[in-house]
This record gives C-alpha cells, structure tokens and sequence, in this order.
C-alpha cells in the first residue's frame, strides 16, 4: 500500500474515466443543478461545498483548524489540519482516492468511515462539482510523511497526483485553492461578508472548531472561534436585547448515534427567534426535530406552571407561541442518515427525531427548571402573559369580525382595488406616501392593479404584542387588504393578489419602512413570503436626456454606463429624491408596467436579515447599533437595496 504511494501513479484511460469526463461535462453544462444557480450564491456555493468537506474531518474528530483565504487573483482557498485526503488507490475507480473526489460526482464521503456527513440540500454535492466548475484547482495534502499535490483544469487533471516531497514531521492536512470559471458564473468576485457570516455560523456550531478567515484584497482578517458553542450564538443573537436570565440554558445529549444539542435564553421581546440545524445545514423549513423541541418545550413549561400554580384551574394552557414569545433558541442535531424534504430541502424527515428530542428536551429541561426556580418562575410567568393577551386578542378579534359581518365588503377605505378578482393575475403596490399613492393610482392599470398607500411610519412590530399591532390602521389595511389573515389562522389560499410589491423612496426612509414592512411580513405572515407572493419595486434612480431620448438608470453605474454610451448628455441627469417626483406615466413606465419594471423578488433570507437589521436598529441597546451603522456607513446603497 504505502509503496504505491511513493511514485506518481500513471494509468491508462479507460471506459470508466471516459465517464468521469461525461459526468463533469454534465456539471459544466448544467451548472444550476448541481450548484442552484450561477448567481452570486451559486458561486458561495463552491467555497460552502470545501470547507463542508473540512468540518466533516473535524466531526470525525480529526481537525481542529481551517483557513479559508480570498486571494487577490479571484482564486479562494481552505485549508484544514485533517489526516489529508487518502492517496491509495480507490477500489471501484482504479484511481487514487483523490483524484477520484474531484473528479467522480458524489465520490464525497463514500469512502472511509461513516460519520455526520452534511447531505442536505444544495450541499453535499461533492468536490467534484467545485472541480468541474472552476477553470483550475490545485489540491495539496500531506500525509503518512509525504507531500502530494495534483492540478486540474476545468475539472480534469493535467498531470497525475505527485508526490512532490516529504510532510514536515507531524504535519497533515488538506489544502484545496480553486479558481471559478467566469465562464460559467455571472460574477467570479468573492464577498468578504457573505463569507464571513456562514464561518461564523459554523464555529457556533461546532464549538472548539477554529476558523480564520483572510481576505488578502482588503487585508482583513477575522478568527471565529467559540469555545461556548450554541451559547454563543445565543449571545450573540441577543446582542441587541434584554435577556431575562443571564446564561443561556444548555442541553446536549446523544441517543441512538444521534447527537442533540439546544441553547436557549429568553428575552424581553415579543418575538420568537427559532433557529434549527441538522448537520451544521439550516433547516429553515424545520422537521421532525424541530417539532420534538416544540413539544418538549410546551410540555414541560405547562407541567410548570400548573404545578407552582402559576396559572389559574379555570384557565387555558399555554400555547406552543405563548411559550415561544421572546423566545432565542438554537437547536443542532447531527444525524448520521439524514433524509430532507419540503420545497427547498431543508425539511428533516427522519421520524425517529421527534421522539428523542422531545424525551432528550423534555428530561433536562424540566430537570433545569427545578434546579433553578428564580429562572424557571420568569419564564413561566411571561409565558402566562403571553397567553393572556392572546386570549385578549381573540376576544378583540372576533368583535371586529361580528361587525363587519353585515357589510358588504370590509376593505380598507385607503386600498384602491384592481378589477380583477384573479389573485394570479393581481397585485397590490404598497406605496409609501399620499403622493406616490396618488400618482400610482393614476398610473396604474386598473385591471390587474391595486394601490394601498401607507402614511409615516409602521409600528415597531418586534416591540409590540400581537393584539397592539392589529390595532394600529396601516397594518390592519394591509392585513384586511391581502385577505390571508395573520399568524396562526393565516390561510394561503385566501390571499386577493399574488404579488404584494414594496414601492418605497430610494432614500433612508424609503429602506426603513421596507425593513419595518419585510419584518411584519416575517413575523406574521410568512407563507407569504415563502411562497414568492412578496416583492421590491425598483424605480429609477436617475433620468436621462440627450435631446428628445429619456433613458432611466437604476444605479450609478448603469447611469455612468448609459451617459458614456450616448457619448454625453444635453442635460444634468435629473436624480429621483423620491417616487413623488415621478408623474404618473413615468412610474407605469419605469417601476409598474409589467412589460419593463424590474421586480426583485424577496427571498426568506432577505426578510431574516431585514428583521435582524431592524432589531438592531430599533432595539433598546446603543452599542450595537452604533457598531452596524459604522459598519454599514460606507454602504448605505447596500443596505438600502436587497439583491
Ligand atoms: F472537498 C475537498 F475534497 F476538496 C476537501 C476535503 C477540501 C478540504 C479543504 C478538506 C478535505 C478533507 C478531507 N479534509 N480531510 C479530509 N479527510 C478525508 O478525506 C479522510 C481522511 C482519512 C480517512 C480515513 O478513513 O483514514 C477518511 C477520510 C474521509
């Protein structure tokens, strides 16, 4: 074994590498399949898939470090301190084990030992796909003394896996530097944030796991190491709240190979911030975990209550959101089989996880509970508040619903409607001010378009209770508009439009009630955004002339591009301050008429960071945000763009 090692290995093509080419081709081909897009995710996608394969090796109890750097040449590489992938000739391919990962699809993890291999989702794809999908690669690993190295182009290798020299003693490890294909991707340019926020999320969740990020175009440099784990993130996801008890409570067990592990601390706040993981991937759909967790969680704070007495005999028990309320919780399970599900695979399927987590859960946690009383006492009682306003809240609810019923129809007197009764060919534009609103009515089409416009701010929704935010006009408008309901009686199949487009200013406002619009959609009415019904109009930023011609520009660079290519102007482009400066034909044109607008579609994700932002923007604590808007100072039309 150790011989063959030694020297290059050299082979003849054979029928089974002709079908490594065919399979890579397909990759290169079809990129979107393997990768979900060629969009700036897709290309992430490339660096999620190596370091994947890296903190595999740290599962396997085998790597403590990586290094992940963005070099000046567009090129990205990672680096682990693992055994190095094996050298030796693979069984099935005739090829040495390292080759045949970069060069077999889904060769991954189908050699060595078992272990919690990520496989959800779009992960999990395999090196090979990186491979084929990027113009070079240089693998180098060192192992059992020696130092191999092996380079491919566009997915194939150019030479075989040389040993180049000895392993320094000790040494061992992996390093794999790639360079993506700007063939096949839109953009080939690296986001240092992008980056730097899923590192960060995986030293959460793998406590002890050291990871250093470079970035060698800008010099930064950041280490995310927690020892705390989950507790940390816990932390640090409450930066910018008031916990109710000091340390995060801390659950980890392992039943049947399967690993479970909770942190959680309440808060002041009303908003419940749930977020669960199954091999270090995000399980935004949630699963059978997820539900575990739930029950257990219900279960045991209802035991509680009712044995200190803290809720009344004649009252109702809490329900799964009154103990959810204020609610900052991590749960990471590693499964070593996991089956996903739902829409965007990120569903665990697995059965048998709703029966440990909820036992695993329900024994420790009650455990904690009466080990700490003064604890335990806070979070019952704000759970029992939680359920009173509720309760409130439905009693309210339904004296607005016997009011209405004799009327014909009860949709807001602000909401000009669309004729169509087709919620697939209908959309309603939330329009930020009278005179947008007044303008867009006027554009419109009256067929298929409605016009909802929106005075001043919103409620801060993270900061009030369920019952206060119905009570407010705009949101109600919005609520009565849409037709779905809100929270737990929401209903899909009700909603009067399948597009609900934001149509906000270009300017700090404008962002700020988009930010405050996307978090209520988040907290309460999320289907609407998991089932793509949420949309961003974007209207110009600049109007250009050069004699009778008008073109508009959505960004500065579009505007410098139009104005270089009409080799200049016969006037200062004008700059839109705000839609109100727009007459009527010129929103139709330009930001409503479905033929030449630009809608950007929000994704789950740009509704989670919007109510990040807007927690830290809008909570209590000045340290955080004076840090975010320092941070951000330097790209506020970042901020204030999704997408
Ligand atoms: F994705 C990848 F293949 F390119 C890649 C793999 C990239 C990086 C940065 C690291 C790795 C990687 C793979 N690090 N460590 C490993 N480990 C193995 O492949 C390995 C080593 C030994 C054994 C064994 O059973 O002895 C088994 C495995 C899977």
């Amino acid at each position: 074994m150790s011989e063959e090692r030694e020297q290059p290995v050299v082979m003849e093509y054979d029928a089974s590498q002709i079908q490594v080419l065919e399979g890579l081709e397909a990759v290169r081909r079809r990129p979107g399949m393997y990768i979900g897009s060629t969009s700036a995710k897709g290309l992430h996608h490339l660096i999620w898939e190596i370091v994947d394969n890296a903190v595999d090796e740290h599962l396997a109890g085998a790597c403590q470090h990586i290094a992940v750097t963005l070099h000046r040449d567009g090129s990205c590489s990672v680096l682990d301190d693992g055994r190095g992938i094996p050298v030796d000739i693979h069984p099935q391919t005739g090829r040495p084990a390292l080759e045949t990962v970069f060069t077999v699809l889904h060769a991954g993890g189908k050699f060595g030992g078992g272990g919690y291999k990520v496989s959800g989702g779009l992960h999990g794809v395999g090196a090979s796909v990186v491979n084929a999908l990027s113009r070079r690669l240089e693998v180098e690993v060192w192992r059992d003394g020696g130092h191999f190295r092996q380079v491919y182009e566009t997915g194939r290798p150019i030479q075989d896996v040389e040993r180049v020299g000895d392993a320094p003693p000790d040494r061992h490890g992996t390093l794999v530097r790639f360079w993506p294909d700007p063939e096949i991707f839109e953009t080939v340019e690296f986001d240092f944030d992008t980056v730097a926020i899923r590192l960060r999320e995986i030293a959460f969740l793998n406590g002890g796991l050291e990871i250093l990020l470079r970035d060698e175009r800008s010099g930064e440099e950041i280490w995310f190491r927690y020892q705390g784990g989950l507790r940390s993130m816990v932390e640090y996801l409450n930066r910018a709240r008031n916990p109710l008890h000091r340390d995060p409570i801390y659950i980890q067990d392992e039943r049947d190979g399967n690993i479970i592990e909770v942190a959680l601390q309440y808060t002041d706040g009303y908003a419940e911030n749930l977020y669960s993981f199954v091999n270090n991937i995000r399980t935004h759909e949630g699963g059978t975990h997820e539900t575990g967790f739930k029950t257990a969680l219900t279960r045991v704070l209802n035991d509680y209550a009712r044995r200190h007495r803290l809720l009344k005999e004649n009252e109702e028990g809490l329900s799964g959101e009154d103990v959810r309320e204020g609610l900052t919780a991590i749960l990471s399970v590693k499964v070593p089989n996991p089956q996903f599900e739902g829409q965007t695979k990120t569903k665990l399927g697995n059965s048998e996880l709703t029966g440990i987590v909820n036992s695993v859960v329900g024994d420790r946690l009650a455990t904690y509970l009466e080990e700490n009383p003064a604890v335990a006492r806070k979070i019952v009682e704000k759970a029992v508040l939680a359920a009173r306003a509720r309760e409130a809240a439905r009693k309210a609810r339904e004296l607005t619903r016997r009011k209405n019923a004799l009327e014909v129809t009860n949709l807001p007197g602000k909401l000009t409607d669309c004729i169509s009764r087709d919620p697939e060919e209908s959309e309603l534009f939330l329009v930020e001010g009278d005179s947008a609103g007044g303008s867009a009515k006027q554009g419109r089409d009256r067929r298929t378009q409605a016009v909802l416009p929106l005075r001043g701010k919103i409620i801060n929704v993270e900061k009030a209770r369920l019952d206060k935010i119905l009570n407010h006009d705009e949101v109600r408008a919005i609520i009565t508009a849409v037709g779905t309901g809100i929270g737990d009686e929401f209903d899909i199949t009700k909603a009067r439009y399948k597009k609900i487009i934001i149509m906000t200013d270009a300017d700090v406002d404008g962002s700020h009630i988009r930010t405050l619009l996307l978090t209520f959609f988040y907290r309460y009415m999320r289907p609407l955004i998991e089932h793509g019904y949420i949309y961003i109009a974007r209207p110009p930023l600049y109007m250009i002339r050069k004699g009778k011609q008008v073109y508009y520009a959505y960004s500065e660079e579009e505007k410098d591009r139009i104005i270089q290519r009409l080799g200049g102007v016969t006037e200062k482009p004008q700059r839109y301050k705000g839609l109100g400066e727009m007459n009527p034909e010129q929103l139709w044109e330009t930001t409503m008429n479905p033929a030449t607008r630009t809608l950007i579609q929000v994704t789950l994700e740009d509704a989670m960071a919007a109510n990040e932002i807007f927690e830290i923007l809008m909570g209590e604590k000045v340290e955080p945000r004076r840090e975010f808007i320092e941070r951000h100072a330097h790209e506020v039309v970042e901020i204030d763009t999704i997408g």
